[in-house]
């Protein structure tokens, strides 16, 4: 369909760069290039191609909008506020100050209209991918033959930061593997970042990068040009199989007499002389600020009121497809509600003390495996370690473009691009996402994990070979100081779990765990089944810290505090000191987030403030000295580990249950 455009549409467009431009400047901070070189194509977007209600911005069905050069804000809150979201004018005049609705980066959950938190170049074009695939994904479980319930595209505008970030490139490679076709990346290709042109550090043909990935690229020459922009817009929307990149020569602060083309207006506000002088090349009346043309109010919220149309006539269908099909509909709310199958909990395997071993990644496996059948939210995938992490749902067959609605994601050796895709399902909002990779390599996927504590996503990891009993792979594979990492983000649950048991109920916790991230670190090697965590494993993991035995005849003279692994050795170190007559409590410690929740009355319960008490962890000693108090000790492992069987690696480095034994005499015998 050919979009006419006129002078209203023109204004509408200088709307949007006046009212970035002037609330970067009341705020005196901010980013006021990228919005002026993008306001055309944000006003077509938004007026014209994205499919959104704005009285509505959770409509299941809506297109997905991810501005992923967060810094350009203005740009969508300018949008966001002309087609009608619950976003007034107050709130532009009020840009970046405390207790606003318009953060310096678009942040979700506070912004109406907002998909994802992005100012970490790269992280929205890379989640964008799960998006799309979320749909692709749903659109198989959900759409029948003549109703579809799931039709939507995931947009995203991009910076040329995004595009210079590897995360996106990883992404990408796989947007195009999976062939994406509802998937569309507009690059504003201004040629400019903050050290000065991109001449500086960016030269490769990025088109043909993205055409090798298996991307259909699209070139619009002139970004202020509405017919060319909406020609690509519309080629982009007829699904040819291929996600779709859009580069769009634009041209940063456009318009400002001196600062057009510069990089001094990528960050920092015009100044009121150069603001005066851009408002009069623009034909706008030069004194006026947060101006809108009341012909541009009605366009825009025209266009909105549009959306809202589409929305009714999709509730509609969705009517009729729900009375055909009760089942699905009622399995389609539940995932829309987040809510978990009553009695879901009844498929959690537990685990018998037979004398066998079991490493807690296998557990974790076998837990899957149980859940996945019950919960069909749960997808996820490996880093290409799935047979070492055990992730593989049995039967849900390999994600693939030809199987899109398969539940066993392969995303290829990229750490990277996982943590936000796994970002994007969640987002999407009807799965509960793993992803899984050896804990070391958690730092690659650290960003992501950062993003989705933020955004309070349910992102599941399953990091495995979680200490130094990885053993010959040595001090690359053997993870050292990120038990603690993982355990300083903000929102991010850790959980440790102590044997197969204690792992049945960490995914417990975190399947029922609605709002924010939870990382699972299992052992690689096997571990007893502990008779103990039988019973008071379940209630003990929640509660992040349990007895899981006590000394006998009197208060305990020593507490000995473990997490995963290592509570076997503190079991073994518990069994040689009773036999020397000194009362001894193990607790095992598998989440400090979750103990941090408990009362006082519990936390002093399990841990008495009198009673010297000894950490030991298969990882940095930073932070244990919280936990133990200055009269205990921690053993722990501060450096490098090294290439050799785990357990002679463990025996060097001070990890047994004789050194455990040996502190605790120490530490009972400092008491009396
Ligand atoms: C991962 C990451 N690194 C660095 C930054 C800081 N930063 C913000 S914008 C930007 C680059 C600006 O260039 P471009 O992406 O082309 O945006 P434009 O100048 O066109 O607004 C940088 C380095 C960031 N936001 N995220």
């Amino acid at each position: 369909m050919t979009q006419i455009f006129d002078d209203v549409d023109q204004l509408a467009v200088t709307t949007i760069r006046t009212l970035s431009i002037d609330a970067i400047e009341r705020a005196n901070s901010g980013h006021p290039g990228a919005p002026m070189g993008l306001a055309p194509v944000a006003y077509l977007l938004f007026t014209r191609f994205l499919k959104h209600d704005p009285s509505d911005p959770g409509w299941p069905d809506r297109d997905r909008f991810v501005l992923s050069c967060g810094h350009a804000s203005m740009l969508l809150y300018s949008a966001l506020h002309l087609t009608g979201y619950d976003l007034p004018l107050e709130e532009l005049e009020n840009f970046r100050q405390w207790g606003s609705r318009t953060p310096g980066h678009p942040e979700v959950g506070l912004v109406p209209g907002v998909e994802m938190t992005t100012g970490p170049l790269g992280q929205g074009t890379a989640t964008s991918v799960g998006m799309a695939v979320a749909e692709a994904h749903l659109a198989v479980e959900f759409n029948r033959p003549g109703d579809r319930v799931v039709d939507h595209r995931t947009w995203v505008l991009c910076s040329d930061g995004d595009l210079m970030e590897g995360v996106s490139s990883e992404a990408a490679s796989l947007a195009g593997h999976l062939r994406l076709g509802r998937l569309v990346w507009i690059w504003d290709d201004n040629r400019i970042t903050i050290e000065g042109g991109t001449d500086l550090s960016f030269s490769e043909n990025v088109p043909a990068r993205f055409a090798a990935y298996g991307w259909r690229v699209l070139e619009v020459d002139d970004g202020n040009d509405l017919d060319a922009l909406s020609a690509a817009f519309e080629t982009a929307v007829a699904d040819d199989g291929r996600p779709t990149l859009i580069r769009v020569r634009t041209h940063i602060a456009w318009g400002a007499p001196t600062k057009q083309d510069s990089a001094s207006a990528h960050g920092a506000p015009l100044g009121a002389d150069e603001v005066r002088a851009t408002k009069r090349a623009y034909g706008w009346p030069e004194d006026e600020t947060f101006l809108v043309p009341p012909e541009v109010a009605a366009r825009c919220r025209e266009a909105g009121a549009r959306g809202a149309d589409a929305h009714r006539g999709w509730q509609t269908a969705v009517d009729a497809w729900a009375e055909g099909h009760p089942d699905l509909a009622r399995e389609w709310r539940r995932r829309l509600a987040r809510e978990l199958p009553v009695g879901w909990t009844d498929a959690l395997p537990s685990f018998d003390a037979n004398g066998a071993k079991i490493a807690t990644r296998a557990a974790s496996g076998k837990v899957l495996a149980a859940l996945a059948p019950v919960l069909d939210e749960l997808i996820g995938g490996s880093a290409d370690l799935a047979p070492s992490n055990k992730s593989l749902i049995d039967g849900g067959g390999d994600l693939l473009a030809q199987t899109p609605g398969n539940r066993n994601f392969h995303f290829g050796i990229r750490e990277h691009a996982m943590g936000a895709i796994l970002n994007g399902l969640s987002l999407h909002g009807e799965f509960r996402p793993y992803g899984a990779t050896f804990l070391v390599f958690s730092d690659y996927m650290r960003p992501a994990i950062r993003l989705a504590a933020l955004m309070e996503q349910p992102v599941i990891y399953v990091f495995t070979h979680d200490s130094i009993w990885v053993g010959e792979d040595g001090p690359t594979h053997q993870p050292v100081e990120h038990i603690l990492a993982l355990r300083v983000i903000p929102g991010l649950v850790v959980v440790r779990p102590a044997d197969a048991n204690e792992t049945a109920a960490a995914w417990q916790v975190a399947i029922e765990r609605s709002a924010g991230p939870t990382a699972l670190l299992l052992s690689r090697q096997g571990l007893p089944v502990l008779e103990e965590a039988r019973n008071a494993g379940a209630d003990g993991v929640a509660r992040g810290a349990y007895i899981l035995v006590d000394g006998e005849g009197g208060a305990p003279q020593i507490v000995l505090v473990a997490t995963g692994g290592e509570v076997s050795l503190a079991l073994d170190a518990h069994r040689e000191l009773v036999q020397r007559g000194i009362r001894v409590r193990v607790v095992s410690m598998p989440s400090w987030e979750l103990f941090a929740e408990q009362t006082d009355d519990y936390r002093r319960q399990v841990l008495p403030p009198s009673i010297p008490r000894l950490a030991v962890e298969a990882g940095v000693t930073l932070g244990w000295r919280d936990v133990v108090g200055d009269n205990g000790a921690v053993i722990g492992i501060d450096r490098f580990g090294a290439s050799a069987p785990g357990a002679e690696v463990a025996q060097h480095l001070g990890l047994t249950a004789e050194a455990i034994v040996k502190k605790a005499i120490e530490l009972v015998g400092n008491e009396s």
